[in-house]
């Protein structure tokens, strides 16, 4: 069975830089490796330079793997926690990030890091903008699984009214171009139950950080 049989993926343009991909990865496929890849670097809540708990647990794989310390932001080879490297990145998640990438105009993407997020009910992800990564002229490819979430797109500078993107399983976005520093977050997250994984959404994130 190929991707167009099980998935009917639509392609919308949300801004210039911004390409949603509705429906487009197989996320039972993507599932399969969740386990395998946390249980080498579980999932924990980071503290910010601020010296706060994250609300959403992150984890990587991927030759580099993106932390946040009290000292700042940065992309690291090994995992703090353990000492050892993230596990590598899935050869199934780098084909999407390749493929999705390709589908927005950006050909060639080969991530070097892959930021594994994990909300439940409740949390939501504060406004940022992504600009720990050397090469901007590469897009992220952010990929949503399980329960439905708000995404918020904002501008250049911060504040101003979001324009809000529903995320479903399987849709992806890619985030480039001239959209690459605009500001975005998460709306908190509705209580819903996906029948894999229960009240949880696992977002990986696809970047080029070195
Ligand atoms: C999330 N995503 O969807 C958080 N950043 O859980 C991000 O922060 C993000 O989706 C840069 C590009 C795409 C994203
Ligand atoms: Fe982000």
């Amino acid at each position: 069975m190929d991707l167009f049989t099980k998935l009917r993926p639509e392609k919308q343009s949300i801004r210039e830089g911004v390409t949603l991909l509705t429906s487009f990865a197989d996320t039972d496929i993507l599932l399969a490796e969740i386990p395998v890849l946390l249980g080498a670097s579980p999932l924990r809540r980071m503290l910010t330079p601020g010296g706060r708990q994250m609300q959403v647990a992150m984890s990587n794989c991927g030759p580099l793997g993106w932390v946040s310390e009290p000292t700042g932001y940065r992309y690291t080879a090994y995992d703090p926690l353990s000492g050892n490297p993230w596990p590598d990145i899935p050869l199934s998640f780098r084909t999407l990030a390749r493929e999705a990438a390709e589908q927005a105009g950006f050909s060639g993407f080969e991530p070097d890091a892959c930021l594994i997020n994990e909300y439940t009910p409740g949390i939501r992800l504060s406004p940022h903008i992504d600009q720990d990564e050397a090469d901007r002229n590469w897009p992220i490819v952010s990929v949503s699984i399980g329960i439905p979430a708000v995404f918020q797109l904002y501008g250049l500078t911060r504040g101003g009214r979001a324009e809000n993107i529903p995320l479903y399983d399987g849709d992806v976005i890619v985030f480039g171009g001239p959209a690459r520093l605009i500001y975005h977050g998460v709306k908190k997250v509705e209580r819903a139950r996906d029948a894999r994984i229960g009240e949880k959404r696992i977002n990986l994130t696809f970047r080029r950080a070195h």
